[in-house]
């Protein structure tokens, strides 16, 4: 499709004045979205970064969704099990992915990634799935759990399924939608997470959640912006502060479609790494890279010696020019 089909299919969705995408739309060439990322990033490493002056409505969902756990609304059952209720609805969006492009999204909740859901091992889920959406969706998660609430069944638009089940094992769980064609149903955005907290609580933390992923906006099977919680150099315009010697941990997944593979690679420093977290006292990795397939998922625990600015990014290099940087600022 190339140039005629980007500027087609995405034209309607650049902001205009204001952006490094300030050319029209219809102008627009993929190589051209590319060089404007390449220079947001330069410009960044270059200049710094300013969270003064930088807040569009992406940039800030992707700062809350680093933190924003949903823990539900918590009941007891009559043999004294902690119950948790979700409500998640299924509609289509236009979300913002990076500064001046908008991508038309099919959400859980209206954002990319959907909200991150979570509860201790044990307890017992129940998600309401209202799906207002104009297609059928789904939502599979992983874990251990009956296979009639896996998630395979479509779930017809202007209607809702409850999922129950226990949760269990403990550790970082994606769920996505699970309809065909599920390329494009889990491509448009409909994924998220969902921590599993071990009973025995894991050391005190400051905790972030990051989802990697892409977004194909020609509809060329690739993809031309790749972000972390959805909106491009996220964290390049506002740091993850932190403090010297302070436990961080990162849960962190691949939902990326259309690229085998995504990886964290951290600067000046090393990190122990839990592949999905489900044995709490697993030896983790001690490496300063690791690389996920779709999917896969883990959390990573780092603590930072010494004060200042300790970039990550995605080592497939294309990955982190298009949108997959970041720092940690470290006070
Ligand atoms: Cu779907």
């Amino acid at each position: 499709m190339g140039a005629a089909g980007l500027a087609g299919i995405v034209g309607s969705s650049f902001l205009g004045t204001g952006s490094l995408f300030t050319k029209k739309a219809s102008a627009m060439d993929k190589t051209e979205m590319h060089h404007a990322l390449q220079h947001q990033m330069s410009q960044g490493m270059a200049h710094g970064y300013d969270p003064g002056t930088d807040s569009t409505p992406g940039l800030e969902a992707a700062v809350k969704a680093l933190t924003a756990f949903d823990y539900g609304t918590v009941s007891k059952s009559p043999d004294g099990k902690t119950i948790r209720e979700y409500h998640i609805q299924a509609w289509d969006a236009e979300v913002e992915i990076a500064k001046g492009i908008k991508f038309p999204g099919w959400t859980f909740n209206g954002s990319i990634p959907g909200p991150t859901l979570r509860c201790t091992e044990g307890d017992m889920i129940r998600i309401i799935f209202g799906n207002g959406s104009a297609h059928p969706h789904s939502i599979h998660l992983h874990g251990i759990h009956p296979t009639n609430m896996d998630g395979l069944e479509p779930v017809p638009t202007g209607n809702t399924f409850t999922y129950e089940f226990e949760a269990k094992p403990a550790g970082l769980h994606p769920y996505h939608c699970h309809v065909p064609p599920l390329a494009r149903h889990i491509h448009k955005g409909l994924y998220g997470h969902m921590i599993v907290d071990p009973i025995k609580p894991r050391k005190q933390a400051k905790e972030f959640s990051m989802v990697m992923n892409g977004f194909d906006l020609d509809l060329d099977g690739e993809n031309e912006v790749y972000t972390v919680n959805g909106y491009a150099f996220a964290y390049q315009s506002r740091p993850l502060k932190v403090r010297i010697g302070e436990l961080v941990r990162i849960y962190i997944s691949n939902l990326t479609e259309f690229d085998p593979i995504n990886s964290f690679h951290l600067h000046a420093n090393f990190f122990h790494y839990y592949p999905t977290g489900a044995d709490p006292d697993a030896r983790p990795f001690f490496t300063d890279t690791i690389m996920q397939c779709q999917g896969e998922r883990g959390i990573i625990e780092i603590t930072f010696p010494a004060a200042g600015k300790y970039m990550f990014h995605a080592h497939q290099s294309e990955f982190t020019e298009l949108g997959w940087m970041g720092f940690f600022e470290v006070e």
